[in-house]
């Protein structure tokens, strides 16, 4: 199917409506909303600098990712700041600095106590004395020469980044904000001051519009519910779990068993019980894409089968059983699917070849994909796309879609 039949009943849509929304038709092919699905460079670049610094998302950028996905957390002085937790031991060379040693403290998040320093007790000013360094260094030991070298930026400043290298390189490069722990830093700071600043800041740099190359996902449900009444900036919902048993169903234990609001409200739904036919509904209310744990998508079964023959039994020799159904469920809402994460270096359920797992998701139609190798996302896209705008399942322009008695409310 090309997008065609799309593009009539978008078409017939704006007709029946007078919407007020427009369609995005002018945004170059990789800007979000577009025929072509997105490849996210995940925290930069991550398989190849230090996360979240300029640098990784820099390079993100050169490889060819469309989006870059800054994670936030709020400083003392509510700043906000690209780290991927409130906690920056493991990112960050605080440790070394003994004029913070007493800042260390144990704090909860998401109802679990960690002994860590927090960005939430340090002021800007004293983040940007701090340094990153390499979260996965036996992993990634190349990356370690990297450690020490780049500050920690500000969400000003990778809005400024993507913004730049849009203007060099003519293309239009988005960011992916994720609102990080919003509970934990309502507790600290009150109700949506964190959703606040940062809609204000995205408003101002591209506008309250629904085309602006910008996506808000979190893990949570009720900061994305507030924020689909004040911005039409899209929205996305993240779906987590802790594992994948055996069977190739998904495991849920507490932390990852349900957003951390529904915790605290004590609403028994499940991370899973999001992407049901009836949790998709409720979704689709507030949210204008869904970005599940890519287990979600394909089901691959751990059967004891050493497949790529290295001697070894890992996940990557699960056998893939296929398409799981929910990416037409969710496309049938309207509701783009964005899937996570992609590494040439680890996390390939049922596949040995990165670029060969990532196509196979591309092919699927999944509308985008984070991974922290942004080059190989971006080659694999092009082993199914070849710059044309056709390709197979793609929805429309979602939330937004739904005409001038849902705009009224923005
Ligand atoms: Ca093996």
């Amino acid at each position: 199917m090309n997008r065609r039949p799309h593009i009539q009943f978008f078409l017939a849509a704006a007709m029946l409506s007078v919407m007020t929304v427009p369609a995005c038709a002018d945004l170059p092919a990789t800007a979000g909303h577009s025929a072509l699905p997105i490849v996210i460079g995940h925290r930069g670049a991550a398989g190849y600098r230090p996360e979240h610094t300029l640098a990784g998302y820099a390079l993100a950028i050169e490889m060819g990712a469309d989006f870059i996905e800054p994670d936030l957390v709020m400083t003392r002085d509510r700043q906000l700041i690209a780290r991927h937790e409130p906690m920056i031991g493991s990112t960050t060379d605080v440790a070394d600095h003994p004029e913070f040693a007493g800042r260390k403290t144990t704090r909860a998040v998401d109802g679990v106590e960690y002994t860590d320093w927090f960005a939430s007790d340090f002021t800007l000013a004293e983040i940007q004395t701090l340094r990153a360094k390499e979260r996965l260094p036996q992993l990634r030991p190349g990356n370690t020469a990297y450690d020490g070298r780049f500050r920690i930026p500000t969400l000003d400043e990778v809005i400024a980044l993507a913004k730049e290298e849009s203007r060099k390189s003519g293309r239009r490069i988005g960011i992916y904000p994720e609102l990080k722990h919003s509970t934990y830093h309502a507790d600290l700071f009150g109700p949506h001051v964190f959703e606040n600043r940062l809609i204000r800041k995205l408003h101002r740099e591209y506008g309250n519009s629904a085309c602006a190359p910008v996506f808000i996902q979190s893990f949570e449900v009720d900061n994305l519910q507030y924020l689909s009444g004040k911005t039409r900036i899209p929205l996305v919902q993240l779906i987590d779990a802790d594992d994948v048993n055996a069977d190739g169903s998904l495991s849920l234990v507490p932390p990852y068993r349900q957003p951390y609001d529904f915790v605290v409200a004590g609403d028994p739904r499940s991370f899973a019980d999001l992407l049901t036919e009836e949790g998709l509904d409720f979704v689709k209310t507030y949210a204008d894409a869904i970005g599940p744990w890519k287990p979600y998508l394909v089901k691959t079964v751990d059967d004891g089968v050493d497949r790529n023959g290295d001697g070894k039994l890992t996940i990557a020799d699960r056998r893939v059983d296929g398409d799981t159904g929910v990416i037409e469920k969710a496309h049938a809402r309207g509701l783009l699917v964005h899937s996570w994460t992609f590494r040439n270096d680890s996390g390939g359920y049922g596949f040995s070849d990165p670029l060969a797992e990532m196509a196979y998701y591309f092919q699927l139609g999944l509308d985008g994909l984070f991974t922290d190798f942004p080059d190989t996302g971006v080659a694999a896209r092009a082993t199914l796309f070849d710059g044309s705008d056709e390709r197979p399942g793609r929805p429309s322009c979602s939330r937004h879609g739904k005409g001038s008695e849902q705009d009224s409310v923005r």
